[in-house]
C-alpha cells in the first residue's frame, strides 16, 4: 500500500515479462498442439489438463495438503474471457509488509517463515473456541479451485487460482453465537522470520489485522485460500492460511492468519487505523470512488510493463455482482 508516493497510478514500475513465460509459450507453439488456432491461448492458462500448470516445479506441501489435493473440485470457480496470471508474477509483484515493503521483499524473504506446525487461535463469541491445528481446520472441508480477480487498491491487478474452501465453511465449524456480528483476524507475529516487523518502517502496528462484517464473511464467495496454481500457497502469498475476498480491495485479503475472532463490535483494521481516510472498513472495489490520492476507475492487470501497460476498466464490486445485495441502501461512498 502506497502512503509516500505521489501518484502510485502513474508508478509504472519496469516490469518484463518473465522469461519462464516466454519458454513455456516457445515449448508449447512447438509442441503438436500448437498448430491449429492456438496463438491466442498463454501457455500458463492449463488448457485441458485441470490443476495442472505449465512449467511449476513441484513444491513440497504438508501431509494435510496432500491429502487433499487429488479430490480437489477443479475451476470451481472460473473468470470468464480472462487469462490467470503467470504464477511468476503472481508470486513475485506482492505486498506483504511484514517481510518488506517493496513487491520483491516478500518473495526474497518468505523462504524463512516457519509454517509446519501452524495452529490457528479461534475464540471470542464462539461455540468451538482453541488452538486449532491447522490439520484440524482444514480437515472437514474438501479442497476447490477459485479463479478469481485480485484488485489491489493501488490500481494493479491479477488473476489468480486460489485453493482452499468457503470462509463459511470454516466459521460453520466453530459455531458462532448470536452476538457474533464481526470476524476478526490476525496475521503472524514473528519478527525474528519477518524482517519488516523489526525494521523502522513503523506505521504498521502488529499484527497485522482485518475484518469483516459476520454476513460478508458469510458470503459463499468469501474464500480461505491454502493453495495456488494447483500447489500449496507460497509464503509470500500468505502461507499456511489466508483470506481471499474477492470483491474488496486486496488489502482485506489478510495473509498467514493465526488468529479468527467472532466479535460484537467492528475490528479495527490496520489500514484503517493508519490513514482512515483513505482506506475504510468496507475497501469494496468501486470505480465511482476514488482513493484520495488516485482514480480507481481503471487498473493495471499484470503482467504488465511501460510499453504495454494493460489498462483496463474497474468494475464494480471487481464484477462480483452477487454481493450487491450484502450493501443494499448503504451509501458506499460513506462506508468506502
Ligand atoms: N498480513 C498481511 N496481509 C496482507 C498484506 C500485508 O502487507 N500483510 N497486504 C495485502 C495487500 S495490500 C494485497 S494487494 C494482497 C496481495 O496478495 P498477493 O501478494 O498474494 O497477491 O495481500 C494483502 N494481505
Ligand atoms: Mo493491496
Amino acid at each position: 500500500m502506497l502512503i509516500r508516493v505521489p501518484s502510485p497510478s502513474r508508478s509504472l514500475e519496469s516490469e518484463v515479462t518473465p522469461e519462464s513465460v516466454y519458454l513455456s509459450r516457445r515449448k508449447l507453439m512447438q509442441g503438436s498442439l500448437a498448430l491449429a488456432g492456438m496463438a491466442a491461448m498463454p501457455a500458463w492458462v492449463h488448457a485441458d489438463t485441470p490443476g495442472s500448470y505449465a512449467n511449476l516445479e513441484p513444491a513440497k506441501a504438508p501431509a494435510w495438503f496432500e491429502e487433499k489435493l487429488p479430490s480437489t473440485r477443479w475451476q470451481a470457480v472460473r473468470a470468464e474471457g480472462e487469462s490467470i496470471t503467470p504464477f511468476k508474477d503472481a508470486t513475485h509483484y506482492n505486498n506483504f509488509y511484514e517481510f518488506g515493503t517493496g513487491k520483491g521483499d516478500p518473495a526474497a524473504n518468505a523462504g524463512k517463515l516457519q509454517v509446519e506446525p501452524w495452529t490457528v487461535m479461534v475464540d471470542g463469541e464462539v461455540g468451538k473456541p482453541g488452538r486449532y491445528a491447522i490439520e484440524d481446520l482444514v480437515k472437514p472441508h474438501a479442497f476447490e479451485e477459485r479463479i478469481y480477480r485480485l484488485r489491489c487498491v493501488e490500481a494493479w491487478s491479477m488473476v489468480i487460482p486460489w485453493l482452499g474452501f468457503s470462509l463459511a465453511e470454516l466459521l460453520k465449524q466453530v459455531e458462532p453465537s448470536s452476538a457474533a456480528r464481526y470476524v476478526r483476524f490476525e496475521t503472524l507475529v514473528d519478527a525474528q522470520r519477518m524482517p519488516g516487523q523489526r525494521s523502522g518502517f513503523s506505521l504498521i502496528d502488529w499484527p497485522y489485522v482485518e475484518g469483516l462484517r459476520l454476513d460478508e464473511a458469510m458470503h459463499p464467495l468469501a474464500f480461505m485460500a491454502v493453495g495456488m496454481y494447483g500447489r500449496v500457497l507460497p509464503g509470500q502469498n500468505g502461507a499456511p492460511l489466508r483470506l481471499v475476498v474477492p470483491w474488496k480491495y486486496g488489502f482485506k485479503s489478510i495473509k498467514s492468519i493465526v488468529r479468527i475472532s467472532l466479535v460484537a463490535e467492528a475490528p479495527k483494521t490496520t489500514w484503517e487505523r493508519i490513514a482512515p481516510n483513505e482506506y475504510g472498513f468496507y475497501a469494496n472495489v468501486n470505480p465511482q470512488v476514488d482513493h484520495p490520492r488516485w482514480s480507481q476507475a481503471t487498473e493495471r492487470r499484470l503482467p504488465s510493463g511501460l510499453f504495454s501497460p494493460n489498462i483496463v476498466d474497474t468494475r464494480m464490486f471487481n464484477g462480483y455482482d452477487e454481493v450487491a445485495e450484502l450493501y443494499a441502501g448503504m451509501d458506499l461512498k460513506r462506508y468506502y
